[in-house]
């Protein structure tokens, strides 16, 4: 298979890297950590090993080093399509270049032959209550899944280390191959008429998906799921989704189990469930106003927001500076083809306002949209408008990330996460004694 053979032929030169690094460098000092941010959650500490992706605060994500125009451009695509392949993307995370039209199809028909999901995961997702969220329904049906692990069966058959990321592979295909059809499966079960959604050989992981969904223009939705779930794959190791999948992974807890702890993490307001709340606000103002509002009245409705102690979602960031890239990407998207419409206009609209207040507010290090302030935008669109389904769409995509992470993580024999903890009262001492003279 092709990303294993691929993966083989480099990883002589990778360990051989890495060994360099932990046995003769390994007291070279990266960084200092501040009480700051020990008390603030490990904000920017150096402290985590990637190859697969990097934030620059300045500019934002680059896969693989490149940026996300670049990959738009360079991946190959499917005839008459607008957006890559996502098993291009795929090829691009796990190996490190960009792949052939064909090796781009390689990976797609590997995830064609992987894409069947056992009858009990849709009938334990049938028999959950029908009002359960469905991030819930998500992570159980992965968790689910666990027991078709290569990996934890492998393991307790007594694998070597040095084969760790062959059945971290295998694992790592099979599960971003059904994860779409599982997806599928819950918008059909909560919202539909319940179908069992079928993968399709002919057709792509976007396409499929837009044919799963049963969206009406598939044409348009292939290509947004297309970029959707290329913008969402990766934005490198410290956010809780990625973090969570690397930290339980750590334990050689196989794919499954670690990729369900990404989700859970991912179900979080303040990471992946900004998506819907996004759209939530942008609806509210729309309801408010009876369509896009004057730039005054959207002003006054965001600071009421601040003022009644919410955030504004789609809004801010950890480690970006700047406008999120793949917030541009996206509303480019919207603006080639619906520019009208009108919660992308209102979208544009609170790019313009929304920043200006949250600088007046003078509390959030980046005023500027991330990728959230727009997705919903681009779903709702195209009539996917369950907008509590907008964080299993995002966790379909970050799996592609996670998962290349999680290979060469066992690749590369990386050891099992245990940082080091203080007490209040060290860091106070530690600050008493920081202020005494030298
Ligand atoms: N609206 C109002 N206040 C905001 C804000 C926003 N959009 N963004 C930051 N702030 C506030 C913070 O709440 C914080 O206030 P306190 O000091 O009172 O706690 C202060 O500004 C400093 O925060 P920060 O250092 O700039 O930001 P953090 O690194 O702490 O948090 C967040 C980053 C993304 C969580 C934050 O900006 C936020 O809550 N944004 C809105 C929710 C959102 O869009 N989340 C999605 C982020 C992208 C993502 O991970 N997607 O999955």
């Amino acid at each position: 298979m092709i990303l294993h053979e691929k993966i083989s032929a480099q990883l002589p030169e990778w360990r051989e890297r890495v060994k360099s690094l932990a046995k003769e460098h390994a007291d070279v000092v990266i960084d200092e950590v501040t009480v700051g941010q020990v008390v603030g959650g490990m904000r920017d500490i150096k402290s985590l090993l990637t190859d697969v992706s990097f934030v620059d605060p300045a500019e934002g994500i680059r896969f693989r080093g490149m940026s996300i125009p670049e990959v738009l451009a360079a991946l190959p695509k499917p005839d008459g399509a607008d957006m890559p392949y996502v098993g291009g993307l795929y090829y691009l995370l796990i190996i490190g270049e960009v792949p052939s039209k064909e090796q781009a199809q390689a990976v797609e028909a590997e995830w064609a032959k992987r894409a069947e999901v056992p009858a009990y995961v849709f009938e334990m997702l049938q028999a959950m209550p029908r009002e359960t969220h469905p991030m819930t329904l998500f992570s159980q049906a992965i968790l689910a899944l666990q027991n078709g692990s290569e990996f934890f069966k492998k393991y307790h058959e007594g694998m070597k280390k040095d084969v760790y990321w062959e059945p971290a592979l295998e694992d790592s295909l099979n599960l971003t191959a059904k994860l779409p059809v599982i997806a599928a499966f819950i918008y059909n079960l909560k919202y539909r008429d319940g179908k069992t959604p079928k993968w399709d050989a002919k057709l792509d992981y976007g396409a499929n998906f837009a044919a799963m969904l049963g969206v009406a223009d598939q044409k348009g939705y292939a290509d947004l799921a297309r970029l959707y779930f290329i913008l969402h794959s990766d934005h490198e190791s410290g956010n809780v989704s990625a973090h969570a999948m690397h930290l339980v992974g750590s334990a050689l807890s196989d794919a499954y189990y670690s990729f369900s702890a990404a989700m859970n993490g991912l179900a979080g307001p303040l990471h992946g469930l900004a998506n819907q709340e996004c759209l939530g606000w942008l609806l509210d103002v729309h309801k408010q106003f009876g369509g896009v509002p004057s730039r005054d009245d959207l002003y006054k409705f965001a600071w009421d927001t601040l003022n009644g102690g919410k955030v504004i979602p789609g809004y801010g960031h950890a480690v970006l500076r700047v406008p999120d890239p793949r917030y541009t990407a996206q509303m480019n998207f919207a603006k080639q083809r619906f520019p009208q419409d009108d919660l992308v206009r209102l979208a544009d609209l609170v790019f313009d306002v929304v920043p200006q207040v949250l600088k007046e507010q003078g509390k959030a290090k980046n005023p500027a949209p991330n990728v959230d302030a727009i997705s919903g935008t681009l779903q709702y669109y195209y009539g996917v408008r369950e907008f509590d389904f907008y964080t299993v769409l995002f966790g379909v995509g970050r799996a592609l990330g996670v998962t290349a992470n999680y290979v060469w993580a066992r690749a590369l024999g990386q050891p099992i996460e245990r940082p080091k903890s203080l007490t209040t009262k060290m860091l106070e001492d530690a600050v008493a004694k920081a202020a005494q003279p030298a």
